[in-house]
């Protein structure tokens, strides 16, 4: 009964149309209000009363455990193709769900079994034994062994996670409610410092240090796409301009938090081309559910051809500092904090 409930909603989660969809819902229905009556009659069995069937809850959990099983491995809510080299992430999960699973299923058929064994029967007594040492062995060791294998893979993929490797391209991405920019690195190699005092809506809106000749090659991508080349390792440095956000690509499998004040990191190597979402995963305001933005991953050449069209810091700032240049030689406040200060 199960099975066809389960069924049913696979239908309704694959239907085209409606008919598809409405008809699945309602195998998933009858499944679901079958089971019941048939716990109904078990029930009923219990207490004394009169029933047409016997034992039907021991078949009923051997059911259940084989229809979410199936409905596992025949699901379509299932993780994105991978595109990144964060394939432990993806084997540690799915050992997770080995380990969960085996013991989902031997628990429910334990209790099948139970049902089975000891139902009730005129005359039967049941026994009352509070202690057992051995029983408490088993069951401790048990789980202590399963915990320590979940969480085992975790140490040897944290540890990579954090160790960024050598020749890493620096990246920087910079969370905004509710967008998302960029900087990449210009001819030198290097980003500039950042201050967020130095933020400016015209012509400064990551906070590049207009003092240091490191960031004045910078390429500064504001809420449009980033571009990656591929087979490439690159170490994401994050920062927010105002409140908490989280970097989130489903296909690379990786995420984390940016901080306002601090810097914090990422690094993976994408594995192949495409376009990919970034969510931002971290409830920042009204505006958090439309936060996206894309990773485009290309080869070298159409990399190289994007790279050509962007902009660099210096460009940008130059109109703004010179429309405060004019400003200000026309008398304006000269103490006005919101004055670019120049580059020397
Ligand atoms: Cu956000």
């Amino acid at each position: 009964m199960a099975l066809f409930g389960f069924a049913g909603l696979f239908i309704a989660s694959r239907a085209a149309d409606a008919t598809f969809y409405s008809t699945g819902l309602a195998f998933g229905l009858i499944g679901v209000l079958t089971i019941f009556n048939l716990i109904r009659i078990a029930f009923n069995e219990a207490e004394g009363r009169v029933s047409r069937r016997s034992q039907p809850v021991p078949y009923a959990l051997l059911a259940v455990v084989v229809g979410s099983v199936l409905f596992h491995a025949l699901s379509p809510w299932w993780w994105a193709p991978i595109a990144s080299n964060w394939r432990y992430i993806d084997d540690t999960i799915n050992l997770t769900f080995w380990i969960t699973g085996v013991v989902f299923a031997a628990v429910l058929a334990f209790v099948a079994y139970c049902v089975f064994r000891f139902h009730h029967r005129e005359g039967r007594r049941a026994e009352y034994e509070p202690e057992s040492t051995r029983l408490e062995w088993i069951l401790a060791l048990g789980t202590a062994v399963g915990v320590a294998a979940m969480l085992a893979p975790g140490l040897v993929v944290w540890d990579q996670f954090i160790t960024v490797p050598a020749g890493t391209v620096e990246v920087e991405a910079v969370g905004q409610q509710w967008s998302w920019n960029f900087r990449l690195a210009g001819q030198d190699g290097q980003l500039g410092a950042t201050d967020i005092q130095d933020v400016r809506p015209d012509g400064n809106p990551l906070g590049v240090s207009p003092g240091d000749p490191r960031g004045q090659d910078d390429i500064v991508v504001e809420a449009a796409d980033l571009h990656l080349p591929v087979g490439k390792p690159v170490n994401l440095r994050l920062r927010s301009l105002d409140v908490l956000h989280s970097f989130y690509v489903p296909e690379f499998r990786v995420k984390m938090d940016l901080i306002p004040g601090m810097v914090t990191q990422l690094w993976f190597t994408p594995t192949r081309t495409g376009r990919f979402q970034i969510l931002c995963a971290e409830l920042c305001g009204v505006g958090h559910p439309i936060m996206r933005g894309w990773v485009v991953v290309d080869d070298e050449r159409a990399y190289q051809t994007w790279l050509g069209t962007q902009r660099t810091f210096a460009s940008l700032a130059a109109p703004a500092l010179a429309s405060r240049a004019h400003d200000v030689a026309g008398g304006e406040d000269r103490r006005d904090r919101g004055a670019v200060r120049p580059a020397p």
